[in-house]
């Protein structure tokens, strides 16, 4: 039997400062995305683009904070059809929109994980622990919180209730190189486990990758990777709104996503924060694309994959 993997378009741009995320499905879309995956031998099911309705404003404390009732309403509607997608298919990838649909699509998953009795595992690959609370963003942009969210740290009042959180010890985060005072204060807090771009330099990518992997598969989870484009260097992935010098380069990401593939650990993704705006002949999108590809199988050779 094929494996089954679903596409879902997440237009959301409300979280963040500038437009164009918006116009990251249709990108992925028309880098070629869903057959790629098709000819690895994936049975592919394109399950379009969500979308919601008009909203009336929410106000909130917090001043900075702008278009909390439009992003809310996505995170409601992505935890429902997260929830059913990971039910109904065997891995399914949420295509941004930027990282506050994450807020939707891991908590759906965690609410998928519990009817399991599974723990969930995320992994989150991004320049940014987005690990701000609606009192303590400074920037307003709410694709700086859906980590608080979704572990469930107070100050949440104004979002969906969270109905399954996830234990801030299931999560690893590669790739931070941009972290606000209130956000290094609650990775204390938490005890997440980051690998910042220093740490990443000092062992490489694989090591922590494969010391995490071992950790989810002896707990029999689901593995949820949160892929934010900003992880990748600006210098080969200029197409996000948020670009951090000194990012994951080109091997460092393919290893990752070639050894998460070899793990058959992942059930879900997140593809987020691609602004087609910003790219240069669709050389982001296609980045993703071909990033996404190695997650499902495609090799250069055939080899000895690790026995586990
Ligand atoms: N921490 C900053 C803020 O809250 C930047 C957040 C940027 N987030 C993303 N996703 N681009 O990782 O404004
Ligand atoms: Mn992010
Ligand atoms: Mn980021
Ligand atoms: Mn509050």
């Amino acid at each position: 039997m094929k494996k089954t993997c679903s596409l879902l378009g997440a237009p959301i741009q409300t979280g963040a400062s500038q437009p164009g995320c918006v116009m990251g499905p249709a990108a992925l879309r028309t880098a070629g995305l869903a057959r790629v995956l098709a000819d690895l031998d994936w049975t592919v099911t394109d399950l379009g683009d969500l979308a919601i309705g008009p909203q009336t404003p929410l106000p909130h404390a917090n001043p900075t904070i702008h278009d909390l009732a439009e992003t809310r309403a996505w995170i409601t509607i992505l935890a429902q059809t997260a929830q059913e997608a990971a039910r109904t298919h065997d891995l399914p990838v949420f295509m941004g929109g930027d990282h506050a649909m994450a807020a939707g699509t891991v908590s759906g998953i965690a609410a998928h994980a519990a009817s399991l009795n599974r723990p969930l595992f995320v992994l989150w690959l991004d320049a940014h622990p987005d690990l701000h609370t609606l009192d303590t963003t400074t920037s307003g942009n709410l694709h700086g919180t859906p980590v608080a969210y979704f572990t469930a740290q107070p100050g949440f009042e104004a979002y969906p209730p969270l109905k399954h959180a996830v234990e801030p010890a299931n999560i690893c985060m590669m790739g931070i190189r941009s972290v606000d005072p209130a956000e290094r204060d609650r990775i204390s807090a938490t005890g997440i486990e980051v690998h910042d771009m220093r740490a990443l330099d000092e062992t490489g990518v694989l090591a922590p990758l494969r010391a995490f992997l071992a950790r989810v598969r002896a707990a029999n989870g689901l593995l949820h990777v949160s892929f934010d484009v900003d992880f990748l260097d600006p210098a080969i992935a200029p197409a996000v709104g948020t670009t951090v010098p000194g990012g994951a380069t080109f091997r460092e990401a393919h290893l990752i996503m070639e050894e998460l593939c070899d793990s058959t650990l992942v059930t879900s993704l997140d593809l987020v924060e691609l602004n087609p705006f910003l790219d240069e002949r669709g050389r982001t999108a296609k980045l993703i694309r071909d990033l996404t590809a190695s997650l499902f199988g495609r090799r250069v050779l055939d080899r000895m994959t690790r026995s586990y």
